[in-house]
């Protein structure tokens, strides 16, 4: 897949070519990620990327004319590519959004900024992406979220053991985890961890993932499908509270 996102900061972005998972998929061949930046459109000596808004009122906007240039010659060079477009009024960004935009070959994502695009530039957008209700200074943290979290979706990007666990608990929140030591400072893993037995820490995990899921998060949980092995660690979360609260009274 290649990924192509258009900014006038592109040094903010080019970083998130080169750490991690990342860094790793794009030396591997498995994904491209070009950072482009929007004023190599432009067509006067000052590069000039934004003017004041027909209509007056405060801030600036962004011209149209790079952004029409960079698409003329991405589709010239590459053909026509998916576009998306940073901002604050677009649909807010899941897994299940970026796991739809990881299936593309090409996407390009711009840089939106608050103040606006020309609407104009709309013509050329597929979708407008927000990454949460808050105004930000530009798109090129949000066009990063995206980048990375569709990367992650790009077969053989992430290894498909981790995908698949991430989808058996999709929209619940994560069990904790524990590494070695076995105890630090008086602090101990919880015995069912060190057992062994398979069935029974899936069990375990899936009871924390619920728990936490429905203190913390119950808009999230009304979203989950149940399956068996929800209904089963739900059933023995039930149980083990009956218990615990006949105990103290
Ligand atoms: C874009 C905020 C996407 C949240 C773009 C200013 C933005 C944003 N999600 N804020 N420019």
């Amino acid at each position: 897949m290649r990924i192509t996102i258009v900014t006038i900061f592109p040094d903010m972005v080019k970083v998130i070519k080169e750490y991690g998972v990342i860094a790793r998929a794009v030396k591997e061949g498995k994904l491209e990620i070009d950072v482009v930046n929007l004023r190599d459109y432009t067509t006067d000596k000052h590069k000039t990327v934004d003017d004041y808004p027909f209509g007056g009122g405060p801030g600036m906007v962004m011209k149209p004319e790079p952004f029409f240039r960079f698409y003329d010659e991405y589709v010239e060079k590459f053909g026509k590519p998916y576009v998306v477009l940073t901002s604050p009024q677009g649909k807010v960004l899941n897994n299940e959004i970026a796991k739809n935009l990881a299936k593309r070959e090409k996407l390009v994502i711009l840089c939106g900024r608050y103040e606006g695009v020309d609407e104009r530039v709309m013509n050329l957008v597929d979708e407008e992406i927000s990454i949460g209700d808050y105004v930000l200074t530009g798109g090129e943290i949000p066009a990063m979220v995206i980048a990375d979290v569709v990367s992650r979706f790009v077969p053989g990007v992430v290894d498909e053991e981790s995908l698949k666990r991430e989808s058996f608990y999709s929209n619940l929140l994560d069990y904790p985890s524990y590494t070695r030591p076995r105890e630090y400072r008086g602090l101990k893993v919880p015995e069912v961890l060190l057992s062994g037995d398979h069935e029974e820490i899936e069990i375990w995990r899936r009871k924390e993932s619920i728990l936490k899921t429905i203190m913390r998060r119950p808009d999230l949980f009304l979203k989950k499908d149940l399956e068996k092995e929800d209904k089963i660690a739900i059933i023995k979360l039930v149980r083990e509270l009956m218990e615990c609260s006949r105990k103290s009274t």
